[in-house]
């Protein structure tokens, strides 16, 4: 089953966890072991690999988590160099919030023939961002604007458009290390009027905003900082996102 299909299947039943790897981030071998074997043994559904900034190897992080982390693991790039044919799938990320061409549509340029010629799984997810309270490295980066968070007739919006254009995924992200992650009104107009599934990301720190995010109706939530900050974090989290049924929610 492709990755897509599996998220499509499984959110149908109820949300899913993602875990965000940042290969700058995972410290040497044997930490990174550490990490791979709590991936593997927690109820984490997929792993996203990658950031807005990455010095290391994307490859390698992907190799080592595929060996032996047993999940999905889906390249989240910030950029065409982070492409890797390793992984199993790739979220093809157009920031459709900003007004960057570069980040709509240059970085794809670069690597769209690359990738076709590895035949990894392609999602086309409309990345969206959302002002999370203080300027993230998504935001400088790509030197693009968040929708402002009192603003969720703009979300929908952008995440409409992105229906229309045929994109398969909305991804509404606050920035890693956000305050605040994307509000739950944000989510709820978003779920209400787009039929496209839902990633959240950004800020998400504690129970009380997590389940915050599920009650909006987010259908994969990623971590990453919390988890970087507190592994114990991640069988919390796994068992709140796990063991909730979409009939819970709102
Ligand atoms: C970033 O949404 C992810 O793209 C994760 O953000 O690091 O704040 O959890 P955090």
């Amino acid at each position: 089953m492709t990755v897509f299909k599996n998220i499509q299947s499984t959110i149908g039943q109820r949300p899913m966890l993602a875990l965000l790897v940042d290969p700058d981030k995972v410290g040497d071998a044997s930490a990174r072991d550490t990490l791979i074997n709590r991936i593997s043994n927690s109820k984490v559904d997929l792993v996203l690999v990658g950031g807005s900034l990455i010095f290391s190897s994307v490859d390698d992080t992907v190799v080592a988590l595929k060996r032996g982390c047993g999940k999905p693991v889906v390249l989240f790039p910030g950029l065409s160099s982070h492409f890797t044919p390793s992984a199993d799938a790739i979220l093809f990320l157009s920031l459709l919030s900003g007004r960057n061409p570069e980040f709509l549509i240059g970085n794809h340029v670069h690597a769209a023939i690359p990738i076709m010629k590895s035949g990894i799984e392609v999602i086309p997810t409309a990345y969206i961002l959302v002002d999370g309270g203080r300027t993230t490295s998504v935001e400088y980066m790509s030197n693009t604007h968040p929708i402002p968070a009192n603003k969720p007739d703009i979300a929908l919006a952008t995440a409409a458009a992105a229906q229309l254009l045929g994109f398969r995924m909305i991804y509404l992200e606050a920035g890693s290390g956000a305050l605040n992650h994307v509000p739950k009104e944000t989510i709820l107009q978003v779920k209400q009027h787009v039929s496209l599934p839902v990633i959240v990301g950004g800020g998400i720190r504690t129970e009380e905003s997590l389940c915050e995010v599920l009650d909006g109706g987010a259908d994969v939530v990623v971590v990453g900082t919390a988890f970087e900050e507190d592994a114990g974090l991640i069988d919390r989290f796994a068992e709140i996102v796990s063991t909730r049924s979409r009939n819970e929610e709102r």
